[in-house]
């Protein structure tokens, strides 16, 4: 009782701060178009950067939140290694800075894009990411890659194919953050993917390798979810994986050129095909999803892929299933936030002796192991 009452105050104090917070970023919102024209220069850091930034215990979140809400690149670059810190006061301060910017009222598309290495992932956001740029969108380049802490991030290594739009205005690109654990980053991640949309970027796209879990992850942080294939064989259909096929929006087999086209066409029509068979899904409309073939090397079928993922969001925010798709999607980090922070303090602190002593119960045969579950719980509620 005397928690809640604590955290209900909390909880009004953090409402007042976000009302002033809203007030202010409905206005900056407004001269959005204001803020294209004073864009600055890219700022891509590979760098892990105290996210003090140098100003250490002193910073200023609110400040912080402010410059993110004007569009500047240091202030992002510094708040998204703010939200990958997994130091305690850091994570304060990272629930701090999300929770003033939740205000901002603003709004990017999320485009989460997979495929396996090779499939040119990097030659496409870099040839779709200027595409967008000419059409006047802002776009921000976030990675998500569990093996990032063996490459050393996907993006860094791959900046020399996009060379162009690392140095484009109105562009940013962010490399994956080094840790090691995949829930870890898609975690941070997705608080990232929430920063860049504060700073007023109108396209955030979320790159992810195909491995495993990481494309479910990215799928949950996204409005629309890219899979990218490469030219095959009928008999490698079989190889992309049916998960994989249920999460898709669009699938785009690359590579749609040279001598490739042919075969590209063939699997196009091939996905097309599989995709047919799949359980109709109520969040799409007609026709979807579809798959299309594109060259990202010759910068061939953006504009028609492009105008699919307009036609797409544009129904289902018309239909509401953007809006909802976006309330489960928080209700899945809210869960995924709280079983993680869960399960630390298993592994941390006075309950990590509490679950050995509790254990050796049991091994002893002191105690039932459900009474002694039981009871390790009641401790955690203490
Ligand atoms: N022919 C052709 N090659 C491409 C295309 N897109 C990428 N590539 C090539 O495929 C290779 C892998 O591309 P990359 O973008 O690094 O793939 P990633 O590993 O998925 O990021 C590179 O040699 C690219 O030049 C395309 O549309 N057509
Ligand atoms: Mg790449």
């Amino acid at each position: 009782m005397d928690g809640q009452g604590r955290g209900h105050g909390r909880f009004i104090r953090h409402r007042r701060a976000i009302g002033q917070c809203s007030g202010g970023g409905a206005v900056a919102a407004r001269g959005g178009s204001g803020w294209t024209s004073a864009r600055g220069p890219v700022h891509v850091s590979g760098r892990q950067e105290m996210a003090g930034g140098g100003t250490g215990r002193d910073m200023n979140i609110t400040e912080l939140s402010e410059r993110i809400t004007r569009g500047d690149r240091r202030a992002l670059s510094r708040g998204i290694t703010l939200v990958e810190s997994s130091r305690d006061d850091h994570r304060a301060q990272a629930a701090e800075l999300l929770d003033l910017l939740r205000g901002s009222g603003r709004e990017a598309l999320r485009i989460g894009l997979s495929g396996t290495p090779g499939v040119g992932k990097s030659t496409f956001i870099e040839g779709f990411g200027m595409y967008l740029l000419d059409q006047g969108k802002s776009v921000a380049v976030l990675a998500v890659d569990p093996s990032s802490a063996r490459s050393g991030g996907s993006i860094l290594g791959d900046k020399t194919r996009m060379e162009r739009l690392s140095r484009a205005k109105g562009a940013f690109i962010r490399p994956s953050p080094s840790q090691s654990q995949l829930g870890g980053v898609a975690r941070r991640s997705r608080e990232a993917v929430a920063l860049c949309e504060a700073a007023g970027f109108d396209v955030v796209l979320i790159e992810t390798v195909g491995v495993g879990q990481s494309e479910t992850m990215v799928a949950e942080m996204a409005d629309l979810f890219l899979l990218l294939l490469a030219p095959a064989g009928g008999d490698e259909l079989q190889g992309v994986k049916r998960g994989i096929m249920e999460i898709a929006d669009l699938i785009l087999v690359n590579k749609a050129d040279g001598d490739l086209k042919s075969t590209a066409m063939r699997t196009c029509a091939d996905y097309a095909g599989a995709l047919r068979l799949l359980r109709k899904r109520a969040q799409d409309p007609e026709g979807f999803p579809k798959a299309m073939t594109v060259s990202a090397l010759e910068l061939a079928g953006f504009s028609e892929a492009w105008g699919e993922m307009c036609a797409l969001t544009q129904w289902r925010r018309e239909t509401g299933h953007f809006a909802a798709r976006r309330a489960e999607q928080a209700r899945y980090w809210f869960g995924e936030e709280v079983r993680h922070a869960l399960l630390a303090q298993l592994q941390n602190g006075p309950a990590r002796q509490d679950m050995a002593e509790l254990a050796e119960a049991v091994a002893a045969g002191d105690m039932a192991v459900s009474a002694a579950a039981r009871e390790m719980l009641s401790r955690l509620g203490r």
